[in-house]
């Protein structure tokens, strides 16, 4: 008697949690007739403290009257960012993220930016390669190089599609370069090989600049410099340069992103001007979020 009871219970379990499971993430997913805020905890999924985005964010959130309502900015880092935005997107559930491009998870994910008509995160950024003073009369075959250096978004995404499909970093830099020989030879004709000279460069681990920060190392390597990279927080990155403790860095995304840091260090460092052009820097949700079209719309819908 026990013992069927037993087995009855466990049957009648065995039956019930697919169903109880089933209808938790049914009742998670997006549903567009609701208001968005209480589906979502209030919450925008972010990334690491020290971003540009992150800050424009938090202004985002005072000047659309959000934070009032009790929307915050989770912090967290790009790749639990992009993690939960996965495992969203899976099951159709709303989501707010920091976005910007170029990055994979525009490629990969089908994510939209929400407009900005109060332009809190600019129309578009470019970013720039900051170079310590003085490196253009002691290192001016880097110093030539550096300034040369422009590719497009599109290039770098190739760099950074590999990566996030698992290849090293430096390795990916060096099948881009053999892959790409027009182009880096744009930015190497006519200047002299080095020998052994040491060059330091400094960024932050985010995806964009990990291709950057790599492909340029390597065109300075196969130049003859002794390159070292080494990854910090940006406002490091800033004061490593404005010190003169490093020499060059490719990740200054202006003007708004790293705009703060180019006014509190500007005379301490050369501006050698974009590196790459059309970069965005913004608040993105699923394309199934369709009502949820503008910053505004956090709010009303
Ligand atoms: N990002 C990527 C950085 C710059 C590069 C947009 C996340 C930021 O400071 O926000």
């Amino acid at each position: 008697m026990k013992k069927q009871k037993f087995i009855k219970l466990f049957l009648l379990a065995l039956l019930i949690i697919p169903i109880i499971s089933a209808c938790s993430s049914q009742t998670a997913s997006y549903n567009s007739k609701e208001k968005l805020g209480p589906q979502i905890n209030y919450t925008i999924t972010g990334i690491d403290a020290g971003a540009g985005i992150m800050s424009s964010t938090q202004k985002a959130l005072k000047s659309y009257g959000l934070a009032s309502d009790n929307w915050q900015l989770q912090t967290s880092s790009t790749a639990a960012m992009t993690s939960t935005l996965d495992k969203a997107i899976k099951d159709k559930r709303p989501i707010v993220v920091t976005g910007w491009q170029p990055h994979w998870m525009f490629t990969k994910y089908p994510i939209k930016f929400l407009k900005d008509p109060k332009n809190v995160y600019g129309k578009a950024e470019h970013i720039n390669t900051v170079v310590r003073k003085g490196l253009k009369t002691d290192m001016p075959e880097a110093y030539t190089i550096l300034d040369r250096f422009h590719w497009t978004p599109a290039q770098m995404s190739q760099v950074m599609l590999k990566v996030n499909n698992g290849a090293d970093s430096q390795k990916a830099a060096k099948q881009w370069i053999k892959a790409n020989p027009k182009l880096v030879n744009e930015w190497t004709k006519g200047v002299k090989k080095v020998h052994g000279k040491t060059l330091k460069m400094t960024y932050v681990s985010w995806d964009s600049e990990i291709a950057s920060t790599n492909v340029i190392a390597q065109v300075l390597r196969n130049q003859g410099y002794k390159v070292t990279i080494q990854a910090m927080e940006i406002q490091p990155v800033w004061a490593s340069i404005a010190t003169g403790a490093a020499d060059a860095q490719v990740s200054a995304w202006l003007p708004k992103t790293s705009g703060l840091f180019y006014k509190d260090y500007k005379g301490r460092f050369d501006d050698l001007g974009p590196n790459l052009e059309g970069a965005k820097v913004g608040l993105a949700v699923p394309k199934y979020m369709t009502n949820i079209n503008s910053v505004e719309d956090l709010k009303n819908k």
